[in-house]
């Protein structure tokens, strides 16, 4: 089979192309611990208020150092929209919505997920210095949207 010359150029440049974005991609996986989330689970919607653990949103201590925040996205709020954690403390975050779609990004971190009714979401972070971090909603989920946020009190 004969292909020209500037078609192999071209086919040669898309692969090497797509080489470097692979390469960059495993890079900010492995590298930089970026986390892809996927769905870490199913739960009804309408039933979270019977469903552990979402039927007792907040803070609960795995053991030293550790944590898992419960977290319910619905307009226009979290519950809770508070956590209070000693610095350097792991903190895993389970979300849910009960409603519509929401997002949970927390400013200054990697953390940067969806919030879906029906699917639990599940990112963890370590707070290596204390401060006061910002978590909001990415996904505009209705008219009081901006004012869907909360916050990480790092002590
Ligand atoms: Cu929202």
């Amino acid at each position: 089979m004969q292909i020209d010359r500037y078609e192999r150029r071209w086919m040669v440049l898309t692969a090497v192309t797509l080489a470097v974005l692979f390469v960059a991609v495993m890079g900010s996986v492995l590298g930089a611990g970026i986390q892809v989330p996927g769905i870490d689970g199913q739960v009804d919607p309408r039933a979270l208020a019977s469903t552990p653990p979402f039927d007792r949103p907040g803070l609960r201590e795995l053991g030293p150092g550790r944590y898992e925040a419960t977290i319910v996205a619905f307009i226009w709020a979290y519950s809770p929209n508070e956590i209070r954690v000693p610095a350097g403390s792991t903190v895993t975050f389970t979300l849910t919505s009960r409603d519509v779609v929401h997002g949970f990004r927390i400013l200054d971190t990697p953390v940067n997920t969806m919030v879906i009714p029906g699917q639990v979401a599940r990112v963890t972070h370590t707070f290596t210095r204390p401060d006061t971090y910002l978590f909001v909603c990415h996904e505009y989920c209705g008219v009081n949207h901006h004012t869907m946020y909360g916050r990480i009190i790092v002590e």
